[in-house]
């Protein structure tokens, strides 16, 4: 018989989260699929044809993530991979009129959101056969650029946090990688520039931004690589991008 592999994927509801769901479908992977919006889980439950498990709730809820965790039925506890995916950038403001608001959303679900998600999923990961955690970082991580000092700061505390937990888990052969992609044509950008598609587009005019699908496929290739092989850090960038803010863009 088949060996099951089950996958838990954090904002699984849009952009990189849902394709990656089903790119690990494709793959054979049962999905445990988590998001704040029950609509958008089930569509993507209905579009994959592997078994999928909905954990509605917001990573920056602590409580509410041990509670999900803790409460999988037994046939769904045995995770192999763990995409902490969620969180998001909230605002493009320079520290001196930013607003603190927008600092603790991104600090709470980027960083803290994505700690108590792995705390809560790690025991599960230990006791099954293999455990791969995936943390979404960003190329904001590797360098700060302006107006983005929070939203950065938040992406290199999870470039840091990958690699301690990588030494961590290291006696437990449990591989720990991040992927930190530049600029990636979903709904980034209009949750950061809250509902202005605008100029959200302008952030990816002329840049041949990268799909969901690219860092998808990206994904996977990590977590399909044979189980002696971490691929422990990889920037991914559109083809345009050489830094976070270098981007040659089409006239
Ligand atoms: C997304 C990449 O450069 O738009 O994390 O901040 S960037």
């Amino acid at each position: 018989m088949k060996e099951r592999k089950i996958a838990l994927i954090t904002g699984a509801s849009s952009g990189i989260g849902w394709s990656t769901a089903l790119a690990l479908a494709e793959k054979d992977y049962d999905l445990i699929l988590c998001g704040r919006r029950s609509e958008r889980l089930q569509q993507l439950s209905d579009t994959v044809k592997v078994e999928t498990y909905q954990l509605i709730f917001d990573v920056r809820d602590k409580q509410a993530v041990f509670q999900a965790i803790e409460g999988l039925p037994e046939r769904w506890k045995s995770i192999n991979v763990l995409l902490n995916n969620a969180g998001n950038a909230h605002g493009l403001d320079a520290v001196q009129e930013a607003n603190l608001d927008d600092w603790d959303a991104m600090i709470d679900s980027n960083v803290k959101g994505l700690m108590y998600v792995t705390k809560a999923v790690l025991p599960l990961l230990r006791e099954s056969s293999w455990g791969h955690i995936v943390n979404v970082g960003s190329i904001a991580g590797k360098e700060a650029y302006p107006k983005g000092s929070v939203y950065c700061a938040s992406k290199a505390a999870v470039q840091y946090f990958t690699d301690g937990l990588r030494l961590d888990l290291n006696p437990e052969l449990i591989r720990v990688s991040a992927i930190h992609p530049g600029l990636v044509e979903t709904e980034f950008s209009i949750v950061r520039f809250k509902g202005d598609t605008d100029r959200s587009k302008t952030v990816y005019q002329g840049a041949d931004a990268l799909r969901a699908e690219d860092v998808a496929d990206a994904i996977v290739y990590m977590v399909e690589a044979p189980k002696s092989v971490t691929i422990a850090d990889l920037v991914i960038l559109p083809t345009r991008q050489a830094s976070a803010y270098v981007i040659n863009r089409e006239s």
